[in-house]
């Protein structure tokens, strides 16, 4: 009950876009004292968040700090689904895990489950995925689109073209995909993507859509074996970023890219896939689980899959990979 009340407050100080909140009259509707309000609002300071007391006027919120918790997602948002339920965290094992649980309890299309640090951050094939406290983003949207299964790993490119569409409208930065999971800036990763399914055999129950990028991390914050291989958006453009701004425009792009594939099939995304991708046209190595093979990377099928020109003519396609690029 307590903590619903602290919530409402945040919420209306927020929603009074910079003019004052009364205690009085919160106190009242709540029935509660307003000690019990001027607590609430000396535990939002200790917390980061700047208020100032305006006497027989109210309290008004002047700035917040850089969390990516509900209100200062849901401030940015322009969805209409995605992001509306938002789960967060200050820690946690893995956002990723967490969904899964939600996902299977019923939680609604669109829900974001948002960390600022996890323990137990995953890549592919479990490996672990660094996860810095408050410095990038770790979350895990749940989708629940009409899609059957075999389309999910697709959702992968959904998410990937809609993550560089928002970091270009947010920072202004150009970042590049690499197929079939990496976001990368001048060569070195800087979002990876998780895409893991729920799924019935003719229809999909939950896409979970695990996004980690580095946002405001310095080069010193990564630990010794990916300093040569990841970067941030700090690291490549000099400036702090809003996380929460970003969520919020990543939220955007992905529900629109999402219903465009419902809608429309994979053609549309394949297109605006390709002009961003750095694959196409490369000489790459593809190391698979129980085989490696070499050629030139001529793009991807309606399916999703790289398509890879071996040196003997043949064309292979592939589900998934690890991608060096050799030139
Ligand atoms: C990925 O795997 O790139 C998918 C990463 C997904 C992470 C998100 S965070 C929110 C959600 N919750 C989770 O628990 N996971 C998802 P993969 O392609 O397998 O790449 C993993 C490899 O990337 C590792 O083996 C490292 O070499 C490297 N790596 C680990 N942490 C990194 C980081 N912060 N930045 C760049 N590279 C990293």
């Amino acid at each position: 009950m307590n903590i619903n009340v602290k919530d409402e407050l945040l919420k209306r100080l927020f929603e009074a876009d910079g003019k004052p909140v009364s205690g009085q009259e919160f106190a009242d509707e709540f029935g509660l004292s307003r000690t019990a309000i001027w607590k609430y609002i000396k535990e939002f300071e200790e917390e980061g968040y700047e208020i100032s007391s305006i006497r027989k006027k109210g309290y008004v919120l002047i700035g917040s700090p850089d969390r990516v918790n509900a209100a200062n997602i849901q401030k940015y948002l322009q969805t209409t689904t995605y992001g509306r339920t938002i789960d967060y965290y200050e820690s946690c094992s893995s956002t990723q895990i967490v969904a899964h649980d939600a996902a299977q309890a019923g939680a609604p299309d669109g829900t974001l489950i948002v960390s600022e640090e996890q323990t137990a951050g995953k890549g592919r094939l479990s490996r672990p995925w660094n996860s810095t406290a408050e410095k990038g983003i770790w979350m895990s949207l749940i989708v629940r689109p009409s899609l059957m299964p075999q389309q999910a790993p697709q959702m992968t490119l959904v998410a990937a073209v809609a993550i560089v569409r928002a970091i270009e409208n947010v920072t202004g930065i150009e970042a590049s995909i690499k197929w079939p999971n990496d976001i990368l800036l001048n060569g070195r990763k800087m979002t990876g993507i998780l895409t893991e399914l729920q799924s019935e055999p003719d229809r999909v129950k939950a896409i979970i859509l695990g996004i980690g990028m580095n946002v405001n991390q310095d080069e010193e914050d990564f630990p010794e074996e990916l300093k040569e291989i990841a970067t941030s958006l700090k690291i490549e453009g000099g400036q702090q970023i809003d996380r929460a701004k970003l969520i919020a425009e990543i939220l955007g792009f992905i529900e629109l890219y999402t219903k465009m594939y419902e809608k429309h099939g994979f053609g549309p995304i394949k297109l605006l896939w390709e002009g961003y991708s750095n694959t196409a046209g490369k000489r790459i190595r593809a190391v698979m689980l129980n085989e490696t093979i070499e050629g030139t990377a001529i793009g991807i099928s309606e399916d999703g899959l790289l398509e890879l020109r071996l040196d003997d003519g043949t064309v292979r396609g592939i589900y998934s990979a690890d991608i060096v690029i050799k030139d």
